[in-house]
């Protein structure tokens, strides 16, 4: 039972839900901590516009002033934008950002409570976070793979980010229970490349066969959401071996400045933007105007079904 009391929908949200057609949950870290100014405005916005001409309502998440908003009108995409000093939201510290009346954007984590807490069953982001390089190390495992083994909502992404252990990524993601589909592809995406070199654990080719397979797991009572990779359109994919260069500097960048928990993977995407002149930005905004597009056909077989 979606649980109203706990968030704001917007008008066109809730009347979406309220008759039962397809909706798209964003996410609001890539506008915050994603994206530079105004680009990241423009995507958002952009995102917005493709999901609407797929036929499906967007329902962008973020916490403002304290209230878990699901639905933004375009002025408070603008607000969020050009806010410095947001929250990063997830799992640990959403419910902070409510009860202390603070702006938040959220995470994969934190908009798939959201999401499922409203009723929505898809969402589309870039890449989901997942285990770090050096994870042995540093511990670092994003809350997203967690998230993603509790929480029944379909994510469409470009895979998890390049900058990540994508090999220990995939083996949580399995340990977790958690779907991991190819779409139109036998390999798992590298965001930024269309193949990490890894096999996808699954593959599916259209977006009623991925309804299905949700639809499936709930009559076998297999709690969880599932996580599509769909790879970067080809014109925009930037080469395994021209992306890794800047991954590596960025990484050795972010070990020299003492980068540690929610901060880096902000760095690391600022600093992979610097260091390729901007060309991983026009890749970042193409896979998530193209995972839109998908989980809006999602969104919709699940509506019809
Ligand atoms: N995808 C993007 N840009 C981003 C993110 C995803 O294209 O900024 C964000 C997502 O919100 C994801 C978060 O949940 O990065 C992961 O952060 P962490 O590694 O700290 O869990
Ligand atoms: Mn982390």
């Amino acid at each position: 039972m979606p649980n109203h009391s706990a968030l704001v929908a917007s008008r066109a949200v809730a009347d979406a839900l309220a008759d039962g057609r397809p909706v798209v949950a964003l996410e609001s870290t890539i506008i915050t901590h994603g994206m530079p100014y105004p680009q990241n405005l423009q995507t958002a916005l952009r995102v917005e516009a493709i999901v609407s001409a797929a036929g499906a309502v967007p329902a962008t998440i973020a916490v403002v002033d304290g209230i878990l908003r699901v639905g933004l009108e375009p002025a408070d995409l603008e607000r969020l934008a050009g806010t410095r000093d947001a929250m990063k939201l997830s799992r640990a510290d959403l419910a902070f950002a409510v009860s202390a009346g603070r702006t938040g954007s959220t995470t994969v984590a934190a908009t798939m409570i959201a999401a499922d807490l409203a009723g929505i069953k898809v969402f589309a982001t870039g890449g989901i976070g997942g285990v770090h390089r050096g994870a042995a190390e540093s511990f670092d495992v994003s809350a997203d793979l967690e998230e993603l083994a509790r929480t029944p909502v379909i994510v469409v992404s470009a895979g998890a980010k390049a900058i990540l252990d994508l090999q220990k990524t995939l083996e949580a993601l399995e340990t977790k229970g958690v779907p991991v589909v190819g779409y139109g592809s036998a390999d798992f995406p590298a965001f930024w490349s269309r193949s990490s070199g890894h096999a996808a654990p699954l593959r599916l080719d259209n977006a009623a066969a991925i309804a299905a397979f949700q639809r499936a797991r709930e009559r076998l009572g297999i709690v969880g959401g599932m996580l599509i990779g769909n790879p970067v359109p080809a014109e925009f994919e930037i080469p395994a071996a021209v992306i890794e260069a800047w991954i590596n500097a960025a990484l050795s960048d972010a070990a020299a400045a003492g980068i540690l928990g929610k901060a880096v993977t902000p760095f690391l995407l600022q600093r992979i933007f610097e260091l390729s002149a901007g060309r991983s930005l026009d890749t970042n905004v193409a896979l998530v105007e193209s995972n839109a597009r998908l989980a809006a056909a999602i969104a919709r077989a699940l509506a019809a079904g």
